[in-house]
């Protein structure tokens, strides 16, 4: 199958990096999002997240005339389907975002088309996104109704990119194609050999969301172990990274690493979308959850701690982001944390953050807070806390060390 044009529903982190990377393979893409903001801003030849060299990427792309963005959805051999999939309170999965994509580019689909659900979904969430098509196009046929003979192919094949080396993973990794049929999944194989140099690897769509949320199960699972491990290593007087570099030398165990719990939006997300298909058999994946979401209280008892056992008031806060080296603050502990500091209002509230400029939302309400450099906080805090391991911090560890009251949650002070 030859794709001249492709359209990419949604043009967050995701979707904005999969139309440019294809749009430098010189195949037509158009971008569709629903937020006109965003739409200027590409068709600029600006970006509005941050990403390395994604900016230029894009740029070129739209120079070139091969990627051009839209509200409204046109025409084209190929849709890929890249929105969000928060959960709710309840931590059901909100799939809704997809249904009004498919919503927005149903009336544009013709025979022949492929559709591609890229989004991270509940297993099943393919054969419903066939149903809300057919729903809305009972002009065409669909797979789930007539298998290979169907006049669109449908698939899902989830993104598995880590944040901060997205354009590389997108090139380089291994991809699950998860047809509805095998030619589904032949059509969906040849779209993304346009530019994956990793394997396509064909599968069931079913299969495929599940893997997909078997991937960040796995890794919300182990670190959640760790997680387990330094709560109970503080209580027993153990250093845990001491501990984990140890264990790790046994050739068959790797253990991740400890922290202020986990961030992010696919983690601490996905695997809900597991519990909430199977509550009676995730125990263990519920648990894993709990245990990452209680940490960030752990911490801030500490800080608490801290607080009482010293009289001092005035705390630095290293760190707010999901992880080092990023800018990234969605879901993040470190920012849940801070949050919390400066509502307790013991005292000032020093934030040291080397990859952001101004005090983000929430903690630009509080009159306590200032965002202030390393060198400051050491001298001026009473208690440092250490909430992410940039690696500009590392650069501090003996001053960390000497200054005699630090809650170290990522283990700076013991690498
Ligand atoms: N974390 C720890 N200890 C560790 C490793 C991570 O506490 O040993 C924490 C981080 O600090 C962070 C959170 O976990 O708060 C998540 O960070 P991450 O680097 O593990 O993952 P993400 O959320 O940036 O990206 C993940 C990746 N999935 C896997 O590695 C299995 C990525 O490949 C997925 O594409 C992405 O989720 C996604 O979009 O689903």
């Amino acid at each position: 199958m030859k794709f001249n044009s492709v359209s990419i529903i949604g043009l967050g982190y995701i979707g904005l990096p999969t139309a440019a990377v294809l749009a430098s393979r010189k195949i037509k893409v158009v971008g569709v999002d629903i937020n006109e903001a965003v739409v200027e801003t590409i068709n600029r030849g600006d970006i509005h997240i941050v990403e390395p060299d994604l900016d230029m990427v894009t740029r070129a792309a739209v120079m070139a005339g091969y990627l051009r963005a839209t509200t409204r959805p046109e025409p084209a051999d190929a849709f890929v389907v890249a929105v969000p999939t928060p959960f709710k309170r309840d931590h059901q999965p909100d799939v809704s975002y997809i249904e009004s994509a498919c919503r927005s580019f149903a009336p544009v689909l013709q025979k022949g088309n492929l559709v591609i659900l890229e989004s991270t979904s509940p297993v099943g969430t393919t054969e419903q996104m066939a149903e809300w098509l057919a729903r809305d196009r009972p002009d065409l046929t669909f797979p789930h109704t007539h298998g290979e003979k169907s006049d669109v192919r449908i698939a899902h094949c989830p993104e598995r990119v880590l944040p901060g080396q997205v354009l590389r993973e997108l090139v380089q990794n291994n991809r699950v194609i998860g047809g509805m049929n095998p030619k589904c999944s032949e059509a969906a194989s040849a779209l993304y050999r346009t530019f994956v140099e990793g394997n396509c690897i064909v599968t069931t769509a079913r299969t495929a969301e599940m893997c997909k949320l078997t991937e960040n199960s796995y890794r919300d699972v182990n670190i959640a172990f760790a997680n387990e491990l330094s709560m109970i290593c503080d209580r027993l007087g153990i250093d845990v990274w001491e501990l984990i570099r140890l264990a790790n030398r046994h050739p068959r165990v790797n253990i991740l690493q400890p922290g202020p719990g986990v961030g992010g939006h696919c983690i601490a997300v996905d695997p809900w979308f597991i519990v909430a298909k199977s509550p009676d058999e995730a125990r263990l994946i519920r648990t894993a959850r709990e245990v990452n979401d209680s940490k960030p209280k752990w911490v801030l008892d500490k800080v608490a701690n801290a607080v009482a056992a010293t009289g001092r008031t005035t705390i630095a806060c290293f760190g707010l982001t999901f992880k080092p080296n990023i800018d990234d603050l969605r879901e993040s502990p470190a920012l849940a944390i801070a949050t919390d500091i400066a509502r307790r209002n013991w005292g000032d509230v020093l934030l040291v953050e080397p990859n952001i400029r101004a005090l983000p939302r929430p903690l630009d309400q509080f009159s306590n807070v200032k965002l202030v450099d390393a060198k400051a906080a050491i001298r001026e805090a009473g208690i440092l806390v250490l909430l992410v391991d940039h690696r500009e911090f590392f650069e501090y560890r003996a001053d960390f060390a000497d200054h005699g009251c630090v809650v170290d949650s990522r283990g700076i002070l013991s690498h």
